[in-house]
């Protein structure tokens, strides 16, 4: 608690601080041009689009570095417990609306630009995405941060800033071809950079033990060292001053004077040679899923991690003077075990580096790290083959074994000599290759364990990390994923945004989500549903547009927008989308035109990447551009169905079609999606769900309700069943027909086409298209039944809103900030 005279002097400096910027039209307009002339180098006299864009970029990046400068320095007095939050991945998207919503200067900002002859749409529309990450965890972090910001929590994020973020995807022929992102090119208004925050980082060379000032030292003498550089991204809160901290680390080359290559008077190649550090940084790994053991990933992981475990350290030390409080000053989250070298790093610093005692350092580590893993089978754990890590961290596999030799001693002491259980549960995978298993690691050192669903817990429990649950069983946990309805409503969707303010009666719930529930009260209101149905009309029309210009085709909004975007995955099952589709086509050829009347129109769109290297997906694009074009040209089927393949989804393109779609859909086989979090976005823009029940949509369907959703498929225990009993089902007959057109060669290709098919008919079927088949068509005629009667869909729709609060990352981040991380708010004062 502060003092009565020391809170005064508090206000008053904040409020001296916050005149520092004005925030009025006028000012705006003036420092916009500021920046194009003097920031930008261009006249003022002669702006097109994108240099308002940058104009108005340098004058938003102003705002937020006050009130960063002011959150980080109210953050430094009071020392509140600090939560640092590393992640590989964070899927930021464009920045510039979500800014100025968030900093509360729409308004204003808005009449600044009209004035200067500008349209905010336009302008906005000049950003490039900031695409550090795949998908669905990545574009977690990014939610996660918002709230951590918004709810005024002492929290730093910590990654990598890549200088080629997710690849461009290009469809040439139906074909999926990838194109580097160099997302810096035109410039990044959002960073500053700190050329004086950098750090050393070092990889391989040996390691000794030495007998230094009277004590045994291990010393690492590194055979390379690289600099990291801090970048920091200004992530402002909502309805609070509070800023926080994106930390981004680029390579570079080391400073330090290399005796070894420059003395060889071979200048120009050791120039060249240290320029080769910066591929540290780089490139995105572009498979989400997949591990692959590469050398420059594991580089890329101990890059991150050591610059991000020195800044934690320094930054503590800078007001403490001994390790006794690091853990009631510091927690850790490892976002999957992408980071989960930062334990052994801490380890190392602590020990070798500030000389603690091996039990002393390993406390702290228990004590200040949290691990959430989002992975649903064993297969899918992250492991690193013993050799590479040996060679490029030979420290740090000791520090491994040391922690693995406690730990299986610890094991038999419980469990007797059971070798099974030792081998399954041991650090160190033994085998042709030896691996060190990243997860097993997290589990043993972090003191919490979390899912990502409840669906998501039982499977660790059951299955995944079955025996490690039975040692530990109050270590695991979930906290059922959210997104944020400051991106995905406020900035995405202005007119629902204003809808719902209008009939709550406040704009509070832009922060206390759960408000959403009192839209109940006015279902049944006609008023409502016909406005909800215009702002929704709205969107759909500004779909329509972009999907002309993306494709050249027209399509009607009138037709039910039934939409899948994500990334490409055979268990995602975009196959049973497409067979669908095909299944429809052929329903409707063979109709009469009295039942063409009935049917109704839809338009199917499609969008998501597949990863480079992965085959099936490449596949599964390319049969929905053969089956769209056989569609959509067929006179036949005029406004009946379209087929659209949306190009390159990215987060930008998800804040369009969101808000635009009526059906969204969600399929993946029962069991197999950790949450999932694209369904949350749709549900709370009141679009309907088409979906499986799996992961997180198992909660939604009990906040929701099942008559308010289209559910379909087998459930996660008969999945299990199925697979158990080596049962392969007799395939539908619909199925069967329809695979026999995509043989038959009706939509070409059909010897590049034969492994999709041979997937389900001959190779077992893993993901039991064949058992969801009819179930899945059912559920599709539900939902042309109830889209007939739009007043039904209009109070689905205003439910499927309405009960969406749980699905919000403030709740999840209020759930980890109480039970994982032991932090609290600290606001800083306006
Ligand atoms: C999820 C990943 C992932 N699970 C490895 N695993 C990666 C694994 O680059 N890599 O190596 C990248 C990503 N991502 C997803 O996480 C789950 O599939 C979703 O179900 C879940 O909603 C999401 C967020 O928890
Ligand atoms: P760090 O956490 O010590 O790295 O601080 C983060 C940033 O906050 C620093 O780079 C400073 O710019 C800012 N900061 C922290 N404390 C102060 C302060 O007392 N005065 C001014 N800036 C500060």
């Amino acid at each position: 608690l502060v003092s009565g005279e020391e809170k005064g002097r508090t206000v008053r400096f904040f409020e001296m601080m916050d005149g520092f910027l004005k925030n009025d039209p006028v000012s705006l307009q003036k420092d916009i041009l500021d920046h194009v002339e003097f920031t930008v180098a261009r006249s003022r006299f002669n702006i097109d689009d994108f240099e308002a864009y940058q104009g108005m970029a340098h004058s938003v990046r102003d705002r937020l570095i006050e009130r960063w400068h002011d959150t980080q320095q109210f953050f430094k007095k009071k020392d509140p417990k600090r939560l640092y939050y590393l992640s590989l991945e964070f899927l930021m998207g464009r920045s510039l609306s979500n800014s100025i919503i968030n900093l509360g200067v729409k308004d204003q900002y808005m009449d600044a630009l009209n004035q200067l002859g500008f349209s905010f749409e336009i302008v906005a529309e000049q950003e490039g995405d900031a695409a550090l990450g795949n998908g669905g965890l990545a574009r977690l972090s990014a939610c996660q941060m918002d709230s951590l910001a918004t709810m005024d929590f002492p929290a730093w994020g910590y990654g990598l800033r890549y200088q080629y973020g997710l690849f461009r995807q290009v469809i040439l022929d139906g074909f999926q071809h990838e194109q580097p992102d160099y997302w810096l090119n035109f410039g990044n208004p959002w960073e500053i950079e700190r050329v004086h925050v950098s750090y050393a980082v070092k990889f391989y060379g040996t390691v000794e033990e030495k007998h230094l000032n009277g004590k045994n030292c291990i010393v690492w003498t590194p055979g390379e060292t690289v600099e990291a550089v801090a970048y920091d991204n200004p992530i402002p809160g909502y309805g609070t001053r509070n800023t926080i901290n994106l930390r981004l680390w680029a390579a570079k080359p080391s400073g330090q004077y290399d005796m070894e290559s420059f003395g060889t008077g071979d200048y120009i190649n050791a120039v060249i040679d240290r320029q080769k550090a910066e591929t540290i940084s780089s490139v995105l790994y572009p498979d989400d899923r997949s591990y692959q053991g590469k050398e420059l990933r594991l580089k890329q992981q101990y890059f991150f991690v050591s610059a991000s475990v020195q800044d934690i350290i320094r930054r503590f030390k800078d007001s403490h003077s001994s390790f006794d409080k690091f853990h009631e000053k510091v927690a850790l989250q490892l976002n999957d075990t992408h980071p989960s070298l930062a334990i052994v790093e801490v380890i190392r610093v602590l020990v070798d580096e500030e000389h603690l005692s091996w039990k002393e350092a390993w406390d702290i580590a228990c004590n200040i790290f949290s691990y959430t893993t989002h992975t649903v089978v064993p297969e899918g754990l992250e492991k690193i083959p013993v050799d590479l890590l040996g060679s490029l961290l030979p420290r740090h596999l000791q520090i491994i074994y040391d922690i693995n030799f406690s730990f299986t001693e610890e094991l038999k002491q419980r469990f007797g000599l059971d070798y099974d259980r030792l081998s399954r549960m041991s650090i160190v995978e033994e085998g042709a290759v030896k691996n060190i298993r990243m997860a097993n690691l997290s589990i043993v050192v972090c003191h919490n364990v979390n899912g990502v669903s409840r669906a998501h817990l039982d499977t660790l429990k059951s299955k995944v990390f079955k025996d490690f649950y039975e040692l530990w069983p109050e270590k695991f946990h979930h906290k059922t994923n959210g997104i944020t309805q400051r991106r995905w409503v406020v900035v995405s969707n202005p007119g629902l945004c204003d809808l719902i303010t209008k009939w709550l009666g406040t704009d509070a719930w832009i922060r206390e989500v759960d408000l959403l529930l009192g839209l109940r009260e006015h279902v049944e209101n006609k008023e409502l549903q016909l406005e909800w149905r215009t702002v929704r009309r709205v969107n759909k029309i500004r779909l329509v547009e972009f999907i002309e210009a993306m494709t050249g085709m027209k399509v009607s909004p009138d037709a039910m927008f039934d939409v899948q975007i994500k990334r490409i995955h055979e268990y995602k099952r975009q196959l049973l989308n497409i067979l669908g589709i095909i299944h429809r086509y052929d329903c409707i050829k063979n109709m009469k035109d009295s039942e063409r009347k009935r049917v109704v129109p839809r338009v199917c769109i499609i969008g998501g990447k597949a990863a480079p290297g992965y085959e099936m997906a490449k596949k599964i694009i390319k049969l929905c551009h053969s089956v769209g074009e056989k569609i959509n040209t067929d006179p036949d089927i005029g406004d009946l169905l379209k087929l659209i393949f949306i190009p390159d989804y990215n987060v930008s393109v998800a804040e369009l079609v969101i808000p635009g779609s009526d059906l969204s859909q969600h399929i993946s086989t029962a069991g197999h999606e950790a949450s999932g979090t694209g369904s949350m976005k749709f549900l709370i823009n009141g679009c309907l769900l088409l979906a499986t029940a799996d992961g997180s949509r198992l909660e939604i369907i009990e906040e929701i309700g099942e008559e308010n959703m289209f559910i379909c498929g087998a459930k996660i225990h008969e999945v299990a069943k199925m697979r158990e009993n080596g049962e392969a089902p007799k395939l539908p007959l619909e199925l069967v027909h329809v695979l026999r057109m995509v043989r038959d060669g009706y939509f070409g290709h059909e010897e590049y086409f034969k492994p999709l098919c041979d997937s389900i008919e001959s190779a077992g079927d893993f993901y039991l298209l064949g058992h969801d088949f009819p179930s899945y068509l059912e559920a599709q005629a539900a939902a042309d039944k109830a889209f007939v009667d739009q007043e039904t869909w209009t109070k689905m729709s205003i439910l499927s809103t309405a009960g969406s609060g749980k699905f919000s990352s403030d709740r999840t981040i209020g759930d980890y900030a109480a039970e994982t991380w032991g932090i609290e708010p600290c606001r800083c004062p306006f």
